[in-house]
Formats: structure tokens, sequence, C-alpha cells
């Protein structure tokens, strides 16, 4: 009965982009339909702030880093409630709790054996956080970030991942352990060609990030820390939430950081007694015009921007009919107003408007007795099939074909209105006419549930007019008949002139 779903932790070297905003809304259309089932629903998110890059960033921007890391982190804090993300929580790595956590569990695999003090040689990506070895590199750079990474040669501490190897493959041969399976493969077939070295997990000499709890020479590997949020933010160990919520039901990803999640997050679990989490949930990458979005590579786009030209259900709605899970996509305004115009307006927006405002005028705002012939049973059995399935791509992950089931219940609806002429038969058979309306409404209620994890704004300015509260999927299977409505309004308008 208890689901807990988490973004990664965004890094506050810049303001958030497309793609911080792309994985929220992801995680939070998972939150939202494990409520809509019924389910207790714990959603974390929140920024890694320990990096060198935020401390690199400070340096450059000539702002101290605490300060600078506190600016920006309000603009990600903002970013939630633009996008109307519904996160139970947003945890911050420089609070005293997580520090204490993270220190508390290297603590805890140092004294297992799982860490020991050696000797770093080698490449680190600052843009990536990451230590790479010359056969990660392109054309001698890093490729996430097209940089030369810096050499590094310093006394450090190590984690036995190698030691995890075994374990760690059986996990990723679990089908349900990394989404899309593709993904998964990836990761698979890396861990199995790879030998697998263990992982350098300290840096000397820094002044920003966590002290190693034993030797405060050194500052805790921003990645070991970082993905301790995940159990941070539930206090772990003894916390009631992370008594209840753990282990995690999906972790939501990028798939630059599968490797982090898949192999190094459940090994440092493992070794510290912990649970893996069930799901690593990886997302692709979005771009504009085909080029990935990062501050390095020059195509920014600010998402809060994009929300004031148009809306947060339009962003959403995008985001999850796009771009099928794991795979690329690119943000486009031009297609933007298409899916709103074609989709949201034409088809969803359209059939609902007309309906409940029918309703007003010949039905005295009723919903009266549903009509229930020959045409209406064929389309009901159509309907429940279709639900079935959305409920099925919804918790498979896949939100695409979730709304192209949807805006064919929304077709349904509007061949039905349209064949059944209302504005004729109110003349003609003013009673039967109340019976089409109320069976249209039944199917307005149904699009706003089926579509309340996606657009909230949408679903709840019909819930508003068909005068309900706080709808849920169980509502999908109740018929709402003798019920008095609110006043209709128009739920999305078209994306006119030239869009930019
Ligand atoms: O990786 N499109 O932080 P981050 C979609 N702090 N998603 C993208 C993206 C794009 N163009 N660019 C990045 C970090 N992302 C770490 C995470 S978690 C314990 C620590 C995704 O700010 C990226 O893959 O670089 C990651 O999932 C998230 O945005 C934050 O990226």
């Amino acid at each position: 009965m208890r689901f807990y779903v988490t973004t990664a932790i965004d890094y506050v070297n810049a303001k958030p982009h497309i793609g911080h905003a792309y994985e929220k809304v992801i995680a939070d259309i998972i939150a939202r339909f494990q409520r809509l089932r019924g389910k207790k629903v714990f959603f974390l998110t929140g920024t890694d702030e320990n990096a060198q890059k935020n401390s690199q960033a400070a340096k450059e921007a000539g702002i101290p880093t605490k300060k600078f890391v506190d600016r920006n982190v309000k603009y990600f804090k903002e970013l939630t409630g633009i996008l109307n993300i519904s996160n139970d929580h947003f945890i911050r790595t420089t609070e005293e709790s997580h520090i204490k956590i993270s220190q508390n569990i290297f603590k805890k695999v140092l004294d297992k054996g799982d860490i020991y003090k050696g000797f770093y040689q080698g490449l680190y990506c600052e843009g990536c956080e990451s230590y790479l070895t010359e056969k990660d590199l392109v054309d001698g750079k890093c490729p996430e970030h097209q940089k030369p990474p810096k050499p590094l040669k310093e006394e450090a501490y190590f984690f036995k991942l190698s030691k995890y190897k075994d374990q760690i493959i059986k996990l990723l041969e679990s089908p349900t352990f990394v989404i899309p399976k593709e993904k998964r493969n990836e990761m698979l077939s890396r861990i199995k060609s790879d030998e697998l070295k263990d992982l350098c997990v300290s840096r000397k000499g820094l002044n920003w990030g966590i002290d190693i709890p034993v030797d405060k020479k050194h500052k805790i590997y921003v990645w070991f820390d970082a993905l301790i949020n995940y159990v941070s933010a539930l206090d772990y160990p003894d916390g009631k939430k992370f008594k209840e919520f753990w282990p995690a039901d999906a972790h939501v990803i990028g798939k630059g950081i599968n490797w982090f999640h898949s192999v190094i997050w459940p090994a440092m679990l493992i070794s510290a007694g912990i649970k893996p989490p069930r799901t690593i949930l990886v997302h692709g990458y979005l771009t504009v015009n085909g080029q990935k979005i990062s501050k390095s590579l020059g195509a920014q786009i600010d998402p809060a921007e994009i929300v004031k030209r148009y809306e947060a259900d339009h962003l959403r709605y995008f985001f999850a009919k796009e771009i099928p899970m794991g795979e690329d996509g690119d943000f486009s305004s031009k297609n933007l107003a298409d899916r709103v115009n074609n989709e949201l307006v034409a088809n969803i927006s359209n059939f609902c408007y007309r309906t409940l405002s029918f309703i007003n005028r010949y039905s005295e705002s009723r919903i009266g007795k549903i009509a229930r012939g020959e045409w209406e049973k064929k389309l009901l059995k159509e309907i429940e099939k279709k639900i079935e399935n959305i409920h099925k791509c919804y918790l498979d992950y896949n939100f695409r074909d979730a709304i192209k089931q949807i805006l064919e219940i929304g077709d349904i609806g509007n061949r039905y209105f349209q064949g059944n002429e209302p504005w004729v038969l109110i003349k003609n058979d003013p009673g039967k006419c109340k019976e089409v309306l109320a069976f249209s409404a039944n199917i307005v209620k149904d699009l706003a549930i089926l579509l309340k994890p996606i657009i909230p704004e949408f679903a709840g300015k019909v819930e508003k007019q068909l005068n309900l509260k706080d709808l849920k999927w169980r509502d999908l299977k109740k018929p709402l008949e003798n019920h008095r409505t609110g006043k209709a309004k128009i739920l999305f308008r078209k994306i006119e002139g030239k869009v930019s």
C-alpha cells in the first residue's frame, strides 16, 4: 500500500534546465498515478550540493559557495511549484541530517572492511564528478561534457565495488530492476565485460563537501554522499519513514547516471546491510533542435520561461506524449503547440466543454438517467478495455501509449456526441437528449481521472465543473447519475500565432 519514488538530485551550479523539468514531471506522473490508485506515496526530489562543480561555479561567479548554492536551490524549488510537482519532501545535501547519515554509512562500510586507503592516479571529469579511464574518452574528451578530464594523483579511500560484482549481476538479471530493458542490457554487458575496479570514494584537500569521519583531510566523494540522499531523506536507520517506505519503488534518473544507480548504489547498500531499491527507471535526454541541453554546450532553455508562455499542463503533456520512455526526445515549441491544438484542444477539451455546457443549458445542470441502449453498451465495453490497457501502460511507465488510448476514448466521446446531435435531439426528444448528455458526462469524468496524473490542473478544473472532489481510479467504475454539475468553462485554448 506504500510507494516511494525519487528523482535524481540536481547539481546547483546553474539554474535548472528543461531536462531537469522533464525528469521531475515523469516522477510526478508516477507519484500521482500511485496516489490515484489509493497508495500512500512518498515522493522525493532535491539538490546535490556538495559537488566540486558547484564550488567551482561559485568561484567563477565570485560568490561564497554556500551563498551561491542557496541562491540556486531557490530556482529548483520554484521549478517544482511552476510544474505542479507534488513532491512530499525536498532534500538538500548540505543539511546537517544528511551529512551525519552520509558519515554514518561511510563509517559502517569502512568498519565492515569494504573501504580501504590507497592511492588514486587517473582522470577526473568535474562535469560528471566522475573518475574516468582512457576507454571512456572520445577524442581525449569526456563524451558527456566534451572537455578533457583532469589528471588526478592523490592518496584516497577506495570502496570494494569489485567484491559485489556477482550480486549486482544477479540484481541486473531481474527484468524489473532497470527499466527499460535496453538500459538494463547496457549495464549488464558493461559489468560483465569490465573487470569492475574498486571505486575511489574520497577527494583530498577540498574545502567544500562532507568530511570523512575518520580523516578530516579528505572529503567523501560527492557521488557517495549524493546517492545516500535516498535513505537520509527517510531518516535512515531509525526513522519511521525509512521503515515504512524503504526500499524505493522507483528511482527516476537520466541515462547518463545509470551506472551510479544500477551498479554502485546497490553495492553500497548491500555493503551497509540495506536492501537495494526495486526499480531504476531510466529516461533519455532532451535536446533542443538535436542539441543536448547543458550549460557548457550553450543550448539552455529555461523551463520557467516556457511555462510562462504556455501552461504547466501543456509542457507536462508534451513530455509524456512526445518522448518514449528511455529514448531521447527533442523539444520544440512548434511540436508542443501542435500537440496542444490537435489533441488537448480538438479532442479532449472540445468534448468536455461541449458536454458540460450542454448539460448546463439543456439539462438544468444535472446529470440525470444515463442512456443504456445497444450503442452505449458497445461503447462502454470498448472504453472498459481501454481503461484496462491504460492502467497497464501507467504501471509499465509507458505514458505515451496510455495517452494514445485516452485520446481514443476522447474520440469515442466526440463521435458519440456528434452522432447524437443533441442540439437537434433537444427539440425532438428532450428526455433522450438528457440521457445522451449523461452518458457523455460519464466519459468526461473518466477522462479527468485517466489524465489526472499527467495534466492535474485540467483534471482539477473538470472535477470542479462536475461538482466533484478528489476522484480516484476506482471512480472509473462508478457511474455518475442524478448529480448536479457546476458551470462549464473552456479547459484548453488553442495556441495561436507564431510560436517560439
Ligand atoms: O547528475 N535531458 O545532476 P544533474 C533529460 N547530481 N535529463 C537530463 C538532461 C537532459 N538533457 N541532462 C541531465 C546529476 N539530465 C547528479 C545526480 S543523484 C544521486 C545525483 C538528468 O543536475 C540527469 O541524467 O547533472 C539526472 O538524472 C538529472 O537530470 C540531474 O542531473
